[in-house]
């Protein structure tokens, strides 16, 4: 049987094909979902991120890991899913202008699809004005905005601001998150909600489109 260490160990060697198997198994064997993407993906993914930090592995291994992580969070994905929540609101969702980190963004949507919210994907690298252009457009009711430089996270001040110009602040809410985020930026920047991790952001979205 996969254990939860075989598989964050492949996912640190970026074994992306190996990890995908092992996930199924552990999926097979009955291991919850959520401790497989905490303990298993996010534990292996931490560990190559304190290595990255330490200039023990580089961009090319970062990368490989980040794809094998992907490749066992889509196998997790129909098990993170919460078929009982009906449609409750549309969200556009992108990773700040300048960043071009995905996994943290790419797990908020898959939560909130599990929460019956639709998603509108930005990608990465978005600008303020393509978040708040986005909003007008497809109705949607909150901008969800993730970071993980604190170079870039001044940019979701940005968007705060466009949202401000564009005269949504009444009809838009900014949610904000990712690693280097806090509670006190978010209160500094004048965003509507912080939250630390993707189940997190799933439900509070559920909570400001209910009101
Ligand atoms: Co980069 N990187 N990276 N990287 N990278 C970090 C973030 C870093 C902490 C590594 C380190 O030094 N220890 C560091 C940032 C330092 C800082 O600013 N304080 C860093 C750096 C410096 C860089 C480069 C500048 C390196 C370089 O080129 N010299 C460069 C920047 C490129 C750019 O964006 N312009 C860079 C590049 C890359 C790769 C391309 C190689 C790759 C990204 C691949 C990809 O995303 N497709 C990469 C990776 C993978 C990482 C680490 C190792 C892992 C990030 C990750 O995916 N974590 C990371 C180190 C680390 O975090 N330990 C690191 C797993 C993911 C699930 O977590 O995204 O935090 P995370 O999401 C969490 C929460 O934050 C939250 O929910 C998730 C958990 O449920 N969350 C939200 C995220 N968004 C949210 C939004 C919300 C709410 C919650 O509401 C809207």
């Amino acid at each position: 049987m996969a254990t939860i260490q075989e598989i964050s160990e492949n996912l640190q060697r970026g074994k992306a094909k190996v990890v995908k198997e092992l996930v199924q198994q552990a999926v097979d064997a009955g291991i919850p979902a959520k401790q497989i993407l905490e303990e298993g993906l996010l534990g292996g993914m931490s560990v190559v991120g304190v290595k990255f930090k330490n200039n023990e592995v580089f961009v090319p291994e970062v990368l490989i890991a980040a794809r094998a992580m992907n490749m066992g969070i889509g196998v997790l994905k129909p098990y993170l899913q919460d078929d009982s929540m009906q449609a409750k609101g549309r969200v556009c969702l992108g990773t700040v202008q300048g960043d071009l980190h995905d996994i943290g963004k790419n797990l908020v949507k898959l939560m909130m699809e599990g929460k019956g919210l639709e998603v509108i994907d930005l990608g990465v690298d978005v600008a303020p004005e393509t978040f708040v252009k986005t909003a007008m457009e497809q109705d949607c009711g909150i901008i969800a905005c993730s970071a993980l430089l604190t170079t870039t996270m001044g940019a979701m001040a940005d968007v705060v601001k466009a949202v401000e110009a564009a005269g949504l602040r009444n009809k838009v809410r900014v949610m904000i998150g990712g690693a280097p985020v806090t509670e006190a930026f978010c209160a500094q920047i004048g965003a509507d909600a912080y939250t630390p991790d993707a189940a997190s952001a799933a439900d509070k979205a559920v909570e400001l489109l209910a009101n």
